[in-house]
């Protein structure tokens, strides 16, 4: 693997409607982002993705974007974002954005002028069928639910093609014009001094053709489009000449969001001429989950977690640098999801930040996770935002769940439990907004925020402080991010625990993954104990006894 600079980085995701709002109205905005830049630079992030900040309809918070090359109102201008890459690079903070290409919004102009003249140049931009019967299309389902086809405004006998909602008609990569205009746009904002993207649902750009149905998977008669990315091939071609026209000659940063990924294609997606710089590992976020629906999921446990971790390390590690997250603006908080329910405390949350923080790949941490922030309870479905928590607690009912384990299930998965307002104090909205916050508060945040832990010695928030430096040290980073990851006791009940060797220097990473002690195996003679959650553990010359949720970092001779 060819070394690149941002090997030794720390990243960071901002999700700029929640993070910190400057003008009172609610909504989290780009001077907000900016009045945070030092905060994020003493935390040890060093590159930071924002969620969408373009204009738009806001149908899917922002990921259904009405025009590439402006920031929408409520987030700011072009000369607040101007401002926010200038006083980023000062502190030399990288600064990504999300690219959301696989579709736009039903209000991009493209597709106004694709409905005024589906024969036209715009018609051509999208996935447009005529017929009476939609269902003789394909069966696809959304992966917000009902069918990828909707009619086009103003016709009977036309449909688009939409994967996610019906407000984000896809774009129609085999088009070459259409390719053109976006890499035209991303090259406008690299050449501005982005530092580069995330790639939005990348995976969906290229679509099995022609459209064909797949067995249903539920009494709706559709089946996942998930299927159809099974079948389709030659996303190479696109990926590598958007790579080629945009991202190389910028010497970009880019990472993809790939859900569903062929195995075999890893090489050619993160090796060393790969068409991303990095992709995330999903494993951990997709484990349980069933195409019947969130009613039907299966919760991880520490031990599905630990060996989803490690799987995808043997995977990823052949091949180039992965993203390692515990969570993100789509999925329920890390804390929540993989820690047993009843159990979060700082200690364990601390172990779990242990755990993932020390494996192979670029660590991310998500805005709130650096507190502990946790998922959010709901009393009814007028609370709840999602689209996506929306369409799953609708098909919860439809199969018979009640109300009360259908609230229970989008509390468990739903993406809200991340958008809730960043908790920065214990003032009224958590010091989030002086206006009324576009999204409920989680109450935890009287205890659960920023001010009540950054004095704190043993907080969360001192503790992500401490696991950055680590990571970046002088003496160990080489090993942290070029060492090799080996598995240690990985057959052993709620143990996680791995080596980190590199030139001459040893790591043992060791999480005791209960609320009750274990003693464990040493492997080797303790000569350093780097880092740990708790006081220090009890050592002889063959042992450890770690104390519930304890996790350390040891240096073994
Ligand atoms: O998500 C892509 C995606 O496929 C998964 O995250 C998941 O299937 C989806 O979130 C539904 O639960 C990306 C963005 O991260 C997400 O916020 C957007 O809603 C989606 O694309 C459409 O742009
Ligand atoms: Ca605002």
């Amino acid at each position: 693997m060819i070394k690149q600079w941002w090997n030794k980085k720390v990243a960071y995701q901002i999700y700029p409607k929640s993070f910190c709002d400057s003008n009172d109205d609610g909504i989290g905005d780009l001077q907000g982002i900016i009045s945070k830049l030092d905060y994020l630079k003493d935390l040890g992030a060093d590159i930071v993705w924002l969620s969408p900040i373009y204009v738009s309809p806001l149908a899917d918070q922002g990921y259904d974007i009405a025009d590439y090359y402006n920031i929408d109102p409520r987030f700011g201008t072009m000369d607040d974002m101007d401002q926010l890459l200038k006083e980023a690079h000062k502190r030399d903070i990288r600064i990504l954005m999300d690219l959301v290409v696989n579709h736009c919004s039903d209000e991009h102009e493209w597709f106004r002028k694709a409905a005024e003249d589906p024969d036209g140049k715009y018609g051509k931009f999208f996935y447009l069928e005529r017929t009476d019967d939609p269902s003789s299309l394909c069966n696809w389902r959304s992966y917000f639910g009902g069918s990828v086809w909707d009619k086009l405004p103003g016709h009977d006998d036309i449909y688009y093609l939409h994967v996610f909602h019906k407000k984000q008609p896809d774009l129609n990569w085999e088009n070459p014009e259409l390719r053109e205009e976006i890499y035209s746009m991303i090259n406008w904002w690299l050449d501005k001094g982005l530092d580069g993207f995330r790639l939005d649902a990348i995976i969906n750009i290229k679509k099995a053709l022609p459209f064909r149905n797949y067995p249903a998977d539920r009494d709706d008669n559709l089946a996942s489009c998930t299927h159809m990315l099974h079948d389709a091939s030659g996303i190479g071609e696109f990926l590598g000449e958007m790579r080629d026209r945009c991202f190389k000659p910028h010497n970009a940063f880019t990472v993809g969001e790939v859900f569903n990924q062929k195995d075999e294609d890893l090489p050619d997606f993160i090796g060393d001429n790969g068409y991303f710089s990095s992709m995330y590992d999903f494993s951990e976020t997709v484990f349980g989950q069933s195409q019947k629906g969130w009613q039907e999921n299966r919760d991880i446990t520490p031990d599905d977690y630990r060996d989803c971790v490690f799987s995808a390390q043997r995977k990823f590690n052949q091949v180039g640098f992965v993203s390692n997250i515990i969570e993100n603006h789509d999925e329920p908080r890390g804390a929540s999801r993989y820690i047993p329910e009843g159990d979060q405390s700082p200690v364990s949350k601390k172990m779990l930040a242990t755990a993932y923080f020390f494996v192979k790949g670029l660590p991310w941490i998500y805005q709130g996770q650096e507190l502990g922030m946790e998922n959010i309870k709901i009393s009814s479905i007028d609370e709840v935002d999602d689209i996506s928590s929306i369409d799953s607690y609708k098909v919860a009912l439809s199969q018979g769940v009640s109300e009360a384990d259908a609230l229970h299930m989008i509390e468990k998965y739903g993406r809200d439990n991340a958008r809730t307002p960043f908790q920065w104090s214990a003032a009224e909205h958590a010091g989030f907004t002086r206006g009324t916050p576009w999204l409920r508060v989680n109450p935890n945040y009287t205890e659960i925020n920023l001010e009540n832990e950054k004095d704190d010695p043993d907080s969360v928030y001192n503790y992500y402080r401490r696991l950055t430096r680590l990571r970046k040290s002088e003496k160990y980073s080489d090993t942290f991010v070029y060492g090799s990851l080996i598995p240690y006791l990985a057959d052993m009940h709620n143990v996680m625990s791995y080596f980190r060797k590199g030139n001459d220097q040893t790591l043992l990473i060791m999480a005791n993954y209960q609320s009750g002690p274990q003693r464990l195996p040493l492997p080797g003679k303790v000569i350093n104990v780097l880092l740990t959650n708790t006081t220090g553990p009890e050592i002889t010359d063959n042992e450890i006894r770690l104390d519930g949720y304890q996790a350390v970092v040891l240096e073994i001779e």
